[in-house]
């Protein structure tokens, strides 16, 4: 395992960007630089959900991860789901996936150099059901509101998550740097937090609140916050619609699915990419496109050919600093490629492509990120 870069934390040069948490530790200021830095460059962090913990037809293989079977290096960003830790006796997340696994996991991807990110589809407060139960529910946990009690619990809990994930030997005081995206897509009509069901009053207001909590009660130093839209979102203004504000957002995202349906529909995606990050630039804050892809990929060529194009930079302009892909569950509900999967041959060339990062060129970029120099090429 490879130990570099601005997981070492010994002195850097160049000031180091500021956080939402006046205080997040180093490790996570140099995170977000060197994630700074590969937006500037035009490069794209590849992210896989669940990569290390299953896939279409294994589980809990020490080291596995499709991503790694067919192209022989791991994701740049690992995504985790925190889906039921709201309750009390939760050991496994709403996909079966074990809390304390998951905590390993989440600090092997970080050992190798990858960053880590973490969603929350949190149960309906009010009525006890899924994230999908669309009975409003954010004025119920909002200080004041009959549920306030049981969100701060969950966020205890939250809290006592975080602090587990350690980096261990000489290492082990110091925490992971973690892109926490609460509350996402909330400009869809799908879950109890979306713009359907909350006014944005109330969505700043929980937003604030979550931070402030995690921050100034529990004292989180560790969290870079990544505020997430769905893909209906064409203007800044629509983007902006519930933002709470820059001081309290580090990195400005957006999931799609529509847009990497087929070769037309990705120039879509490339113009709300450029908005998005065209709009991070502005601010000296970070884009991602957090969440993607197409169930199943029955397009052989889909990863060159609708995916790269969607989040290939136009020429002179800022990328998208990662862009991930979500979980694969089975042969049918899988974004990610797998070994013989009809696109499998297309992704090793996707992965050869100058504009995507994965874990074997991560080291390189994070010693460059520590020294405040450009990323530069493979
Ligand atoms: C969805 C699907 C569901 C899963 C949920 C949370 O997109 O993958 O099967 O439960 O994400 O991970």
């Amino acid at each position: 395992m490879i130990l570099s870069g601005w997981q070492v934390g010994t002195a850097q040069r160049g000031a180091l960007p500021n956080l939402v948490d006046g205080k997040a530790d180093k490790r996570t200021r140099l995170a977000y630089r060197y994630l700074q830095q590969a937006e500037k460059e035009g490069k794209v962090l590849f992210g896989h959900q669940d990569a290390l913990a299953y896939g279409v037809g294994w589980r809990e293989i020490p080291g596995g991860s499709d991503v790694k079977a067919v192209c022989g290096d791991y994701p740049a960003v690992y995504g985790w789901e925190l889906g039921d830790l709201e309750h009390a006796d939760a050991v496994q997340n709403l996909d079966t996936v074990n809390f304390q696994k998951m905590k390993a996991w989440i600090i092997e991807g970080h050992k190798r150099g990858g960053i880590n990110t973490i969603s929350w589809h949190m149960d309906n407060f009010r009525t006890g059901g899924s994230s999908w139960d669309t009975t409003g529910a954010v004025t119920d946990i909002l200080p004041g509101g009959p549920k306030h009690e049981a969100y701060i619990a969950g966020l205890d809990r939250f809290a006592d998550f975080i602090n587990d994930l350690k980096a261990g030997g000489f290492l082990k005081r110091k925490k992971i740097p973690i892109l926490f995206r609460p509350f996402h897509e909330h400009t869809g009509h799908w879950f109890w937090w979306c713009n359907t069901h909350v006014t944005p009053e109330n969505y700043k207001a929980i937003w604030k609140f979550t931070v402030s909590y995690l921050r100034d009660v529990k004292q989180l130093h560790n969290l870079i916050y990544v505020f997430n839209t769905a893909e209906n979102v064409n203007t800044e203004e629509e983007f902006l619609q519930f933002y709470p504000g820059d001081e309290w957002v580090d990195i400005l995202s957006l999931d799609s699915y529509r847009d990497v349906r087929d070769e037309a529909a990705s120039e879509g995606l490339k113009t709300r990419l450029a908005m998005l990050a065209d709009l991070a630039a502005r601010k000296g804050k970070v884009s991602a496109l957090a969440e993607t892809g197409l169930e199943g990929i029955p397009h052989p060529e889909w990863w060159t050919r609708v995916f790269l194009n969607g989040i290939l930079p136009r020429q002179g302009q800022p990328s998208v600093a990662y862009a991930m892909v979500w979980r694969n569950a089975n042969k049918k509900h899988h974004y990610g490629p797998y070994p013989d999967h009809v696109s499998a041959a297309n992704f090793i060339e996707f992965h050869q492509h100058p504009v995507t990062v994965f874990e074997k060129e991560l080291p390189g970029l994070q010693k460059r990120a520590r020294r405040g120099e450009g990323v530069g090429r493979r």
